[in-house]
């Protein structure tokens, strides 16, 4: 009996300690302008974290074995759509107004891209594509970066009635902005110290392929979806196809700043003006 009454404290407490947290995140589909480096504007599409458009996706974010509950809410006046890759069964159409919910129970460090997959790759196309990062432990030193390009033409036209053999984007973009905007967004910027351990989540949202280049450091995949990218290949360019992800963790070894960007030189410039693009410099103190 008395056995009995401490295994069941025990099986109590274990239970316990495997109590998933549960996460909220509300997204909203906004439409609305994205202004460039260049102070030109056009037309965008973007999950926002309340009704209020800005040209910038919402990164969520929880700890695996978490319980993810996701509310996405349609604040356009058009009928969109909400998928994950490469999570079976997430997969909704949402009327103007409307919203759906659904969970995820993520289990390792990683990353899934949400994008509206009606119209393909239209709706993609003006905005709607995002990052559910999927994180080890809370104090995690992390990095969120949406790799986008944007052909002004196309969005002018709302993405409708494209010949993608006529696509020759003139912007390009990490969370929505360029360089020198992205030495402001602390999700972009690396600043830390020699030896701290740094996860970069990537994803390529964008219909181009990307390649970026880190100076200095070599890091390592210690996640990937891509065909092009194997777990645990350990380099300084790393090209992703359109929604490929990639977690990359850094240990840099030395102090100063250091370049990363698009490898394809055109990605550097918002434009024409170099170098307005996809482009950002790393700060490691000592
Ligand atoms: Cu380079």
């Amino acid at each position: 009996m008395r056995s009995l009454f401490f295994f069941s404290l025990f099986w109590l407490s274990l239970n316990d300690s495997v109590k998933a947290t549960k996460v909220f995140q509300n997204l909203f589909i906004n439409r609305g302008t994205l202004t460039t480096i260049k102070n030109t504007t056009f037309p965008f599409l973007a999950f926002n974290a309340t009704s209020t458009f800005t040209a910038e996706n919402v990164v969520v974010s929880c700890l695996k074995n978490d319980t993810l509950i996701i509310t996405v809410t349609n604040n356009d006046t058009t009928l969109h759509g909400f998928k994950i890759k490469n999570y079976s069964g997430i997969s909704y159409t949402i009327n103007p107004a409307a919203n759906i919910t659904c969970t995820l129970f993520p289990t390792q460090r990683s990353i899934y891209t949400f994008y509206d997959h009606l119209a393909y790759p239209r709706n993609m196309y003006m905005g709607l594509a995002g990052m559910i990062a999927v994180k080890d432990k809370a104090n995690d030193k992390v990095y969120y970066w949406n790799l986008k390009e944007h052909f002004t033409v196309f969005n002018q036209q709302l993405g409708y009635g494209l010949n993608w053999n006529n696509y020759y984007p003139d912007y390009f973009t990490i969370n929505g902005k360029s360089y020198s905007q992205l030495q402001l967004d602390p999700k972009v910027k690396i600043n830390n110290q020699v030896n701290d351990t740094i996860y970069i989540y990537v994803a390529n949202t964008g219909q181009s392929m990307h390649s970026l280049h880190f100076h200095g450091f070599h890091p390592k995949a210690v996640y990937s979806d891509s065909k092009l990218i194997k777990q645990n290949w350990i380099k300084d360019t790393w090209g992703m196809f359109s929604m490929d992800c990639v977690v990359l963790r850094m240990i840099p070894d030395k102090t100063g700043k250091y370049s990363v960007h698009d490898h394809n030189l055109v990605a550097v410039t918002g434009g024409n003006t170099h170098p307005n693009g996809m482009f950002t410099i790393m700060q490691i103190n000592p």
